[in-house]
């Protein structure tokens, strides 16, 4: 057995989990073949508003291979129809009894409430998070039923022997619709008139939710300086590389069902299915097994995963439904979608003294699981790495016929990031101070206990100056300075750019009780069972559910460090609810702040308890016991001594163990945090922008993270890289465009340009430590930093490069199109329209009295020169 004196946590260990997954020995869902299985498939409708006239499926019910055709209204009675006693309680969703499920309040139904009453049609959704007490929530059946609300919404699904069949049956379902006006536009959907996108609600407002703290009113009245600015966040599409799938399967022996889901959160989707399908708790198992990647979008309850179990629960047979990647950009959540007004009041000396932000948020046609929640978690986020009094947010979410959005990597943070750091650039210009300066003249001082926030929630530890430092030594900052003074004297074709982003953001989301605070469904506590096995083996059970983050690799290193015992003894469990039963998933960056630190919890009382052991079986006293490198011994005599393993196999056989002891070494913890970490940073981006065809081009990308103690150094490159990558998507490539009859026009990959590796830089990254205090491992989460970073970063660094001509703001994605628009604009030339210019590919000018000669765009010395600060 090898005994290991090393530190595990801290080292970059290779991730365990790889070798499966890049030889092709994993298993997705789609891998998944069941004797006598049926294939789904679904038909979506083509219009982004529409009446249901009528749906005639009875000439796909004849074609090969059809077994059946399910309209909404034939799945209608599958949905509550055994209400459970005790939903909330059960689930942690209380999805039909919404108006009680807040603040810790009695949730517990009545029995009239479950025996006697129906539950109302307008609770029938996934919703789990009931921002307000008057939200307005629609009706979303998993199948459309009288009316359709976007274009991809399901409204019928066929089931046949295979996936082809089922596919070709789709053409042959008649659908009759009566077109309704599309709801399309975020700021057009709130005027006075406007069409509206379900009008049995009356409006196309949602919900209001405010927050104001301090003397806002003072703060503008008082200020030198006022800001005003207006920022967009478009659309996005999460692109998962495994799309979403689920096979559902009748168990013989338990009478129950199978669930297997490419899904982020297997536990909550079998409280919802639970709830929502009417099955006792104890007949669901969800299994999550290896998960391509969600990026937030499979943090979600979504109708496939709904119809495919009660279709197989009707026909006694499994089902498989997998989605391609068309269905996948109109059918799985989108991300972000907002328009932001953000105002800052400051002093002369580029203080800020106040904040407001008033945001519109795109729910889409429908509210998934968390989506109007989403927005919430950056409102305490906006007042970012700065210390200030007063603060005024206020979010609207909307309802468009698009396509609903929900969590996509940050979910609400970056959107938060993006405002506070792009108008932080505003405030250098207006007081002509450096960038790096006036962020550090608002900085709060470092502290390591947690501290109050313009917001109202306490960071829970900060020391941004040395990050700062840090990131600008890195990047050579004064070096970078002078290029760009140099290109602009030169009237360089390529002007180069640097932007900054000083961020932090709430991450590793537990605390039950401030979920329940906002208002929020679920539970927050993350639960982790460590069991020494008879062999000596390690055996860690999670609630996590990981998609690509290398949980097993973190998990084992942590146990291992605790237990002393090499890495490769561990085995980590997770993604099946019949193994964990409790756990509550992965998102929100939160699970080693949370859940590795349950297994670090429970790995010590597993120490603690063998200690006991140790001392009964030595016959000596625990205070006279050392613990290293998995050997308990007598302190001064050393070969007086036992290993853990041999601790484990006595505490299985339990044949001499002390009075009163339980028999084996398995313990098992839940750990709720009291409070959410706060990791944050500093990050330069470099850009070299070709002034006669808009072009961007990320030359260098330098970041100083702190994510507390660090486990495992490789996988937090790897998340910042991937991070970073997503950011810089966001800034300068990809848009979900609709056209004006609520078509998804980049519905593929072909108009949905994501970045890859040649249009990403080679990273610079380095870490500063300040541990959190509110964990024992002084861990903060760091999965959806570099996404929360980077596009504030990147396009800071568009506008510094664009200085010179007087531009201040170019919207995202600046694309070739947008920034070379904008030289344009700024030079008073008439640049044409262009109306497609989606995919941020380098655009032809419409106007050809508009095109330059080259060199042309060449930014004049004698122009305003705001970017240039040092
Ligand atoms: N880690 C570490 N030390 C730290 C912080 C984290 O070693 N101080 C390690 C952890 O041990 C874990 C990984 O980094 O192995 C990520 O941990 P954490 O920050 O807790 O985030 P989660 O595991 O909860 O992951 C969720 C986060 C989110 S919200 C999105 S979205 C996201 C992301 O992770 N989606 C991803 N990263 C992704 N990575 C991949 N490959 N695929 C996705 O879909």
């Amino acid at each position: 057995m090898t005994q290991a004196p090393q530190k595990f946590v801290g080292a970059g260990v290779r991730r365990k989990e790889d070798p499966a997954l890049v030889t092709g020995n994993a298993t997705w869902v789609d891998n998944i073949k069941l004797p006598g299985m049926l294939h789904a498939s679904v038909l979506r409708s083509p219009f982004a508003h529409a009446r249901i006239t009528s749906i005639d499926a009875s000439a796909a019910k004849e074609q090969p291979g059809v077994v059946g055709v399910f309209t909404g209204e034939d799945l209608s009675d599958e949905w509550f129809r055994n209400p459970i006693a005790n939903p909330a309680a059960v689930t942690g969703y209380d999805l039909s009894f919404d108006q009680r499920a807040q603040g810790g309040a009695d949730v517990t139904p009545t029995a009239d409430e479950t025996d006697e009453q129906p539950v109302d049609e307008e609770h029938k959704t996934f919703l789990a998070w009931h921002v307000t007490e008057d939200i307005k929530v629609p009706h979303h059946p998993p199948v459309a039923i009288e009316e359709v609300n976007y274009a991809g919404e399901p409204v019928a699904v066929v089931l046949a022997t295979d996936r082809y069949k089922a596919q070709d049956a789709l053409e042959f379902i008649e659908v009759d619709y009566e077109p309704l006006e599309p709801v399309l536009d975020l700021e057009g959907a709130v005027q006075e008139g406007a069409p509206l996108a379900h009008e049995s609600l009356g409006t196309n407002e949602s919900y209001t939710w405010d927050l104001d703290l301090g003397e806002i009113d003072d703060a503008f009245n008082k200020a030198d300086i006022t800001i005003k600015e207006r920022y967009l966040q478009q659309r996005l599409i999460p692109n998962a590389i495994e799309t979403r799938g689920v096979v559902a399967q009748p168990d013989p022996v338990s009478g129950g069902f199978v669930v297997y889901s490419s899904t982020q959160v297997p536990h909550i989707l079998k409280a919802v299915l639970t709830e929502y399908c009417g099955f006792y708790e104890n007949k669901l198992r969800v299994v999550a097994a290896d998960v391509g990647g969600g990026f937030g979008s499979k943090l979600n309850v979504y109708a496939e995963e709904a119809m495919t179990l009660v279709l197989s629960r009707r026909l006694g047979v499994p089902i498989k439904w997998i989605e391609d990647r068309s269905e996948n950009y109109l059918a799985t959540i989108h991300g972000r979608g907002q328009v932001q007004d953000i105002e800052l009041a400051a002093t002369s000396e580029g203080k800020i003294l106040g904040l407001r932000v008033k945001l519109l948020a795109d729910m889409g046609a429908y509210l998934q699981l968390n989506g109007p929640g989403i927005p919430l978690l950056g409102a305490f986020m906006y007042p970012g790495v700065y210390t200030f009094d007063a603060y005024s947010f206020s979010c609207t979410g909307v309802f468009t016929n698009k396509t609903p959005t929900d969590a996509y990597r940050g979910a609400g943070r970056p959107e938060a990031a993006y405002a506070i750091e792009r108008i932080m650039d505003a405030l250098a210009r207006e007081t002509g101070l450096d960038p790096a300066e006036v962020r550090r003249r608002n900085f709060y001082e470092p502290f390591e206990e947690p501290t109050d926030t313009p917001a109202g929630i306490q960071y829970d530890s900060m020391n941004m100056q040395p990050a700062l430092d840090r990131v600008i030594e890195l990047a050579d900052y004064e070096g970078l300075r002078e290029e760009q003074r140099r290109r602009r004297e030169e009237g360089d074709a390529v002007q180069l750019g640097i932007g900054f982003s000083t961020y932090t953001e709430i991450c590793g989301l537990a605390p039950s009780q401030v979920l329940a605070a906002l208002r929020a469904g679920g539970a927050g506590w993350e639960t982790a069972k460590v069991q020494m096995l008879a062999s000596g083996k390690v055996e860690v059970v999670t609630g996590t559910s990981p998609h690509g983050q290398g949980h097993v690799t973190s998990w084992s290193q942590i146990a291992a460090d605790v237990l002393g015992v090499d890495v490769d003894e561990v085995e980590v469990l997770h993604g099946d609810t019949a193994i964990a039963p409790y756990g509550r998933d992965t998102y929100g960056s939160r699970s080693l702040p949370v859940g590795g630190v349950a297994v670090h919890v429970a790995a010590t009382r597993v120490i603690d308890k063998a200690k006991k052991i140790a001392a009964h079986m030595l016959e000596a006293a625990e205070g006279d016991l050392e613990f290293e490198g998995g050997r308990f011994s007598v302190a001064g005599s050393p070969d007086q001594n036992v290993t853990i393993q041999e601790i484990s196999g006595q505490a299985y056989l339990a044949h001499n163990l002390p009075e009163g002891m339980e028999p084996v070494l398995s313990e098992e913890y839940f750990f709720d945090p009291p409070n959410f970490t706060f990791p944050f940073g500093a990050h330069i981006c470099v850009v070299e922008v070709d002034t006669e065809t808009g072009f961007v081009k990320i030359r260098d990308y330098f970041a100083v993270d702190d994510c507390g103690t660090v486990v495992n150094p490789t996988i937090v490159d790897g998340q910042l890289h991937g991070g970073i990558a997503q950011g810089v998507a966001q800034a300068l490539y990809e848009e979900a465009v609709y056209d004006e009859e609520g078509n998804l026009t980049t519905g593929s990959m072909v108009d949905y340009l994501i970045p890859g590796a040649p249009e990403l830089p080679r990273y610079t990254l380095e870490r500063t430590v300040t541990p959190s205090p509110t964990n024992p491992m002084g861990v903060k989460g760091v999965g959806e930093a570099g996404t929360i970073g980077s596009p504030p970063a990147v396009i800071n660094a568009v506008a510094d490069a664009l200085s010179p001509y007087g531009i201040t703001h170019v919207d995202m994605p600046a694309s070739p199109w947008k920034v070379w628009q904008a030289i344009q604009d700024a030079q008073g030339r008439e640049a044409g329209t262009r109306d497609a210019d989606r995919s941020g590919r380098p655009a032809q000018a419409t106007d050809s009295t508009a095109a330059m000669e080259p060199g042309e765009g060449s930014p004049n010395p004698d122009e305003p020169t705001g970017g240039d600060r040092t």
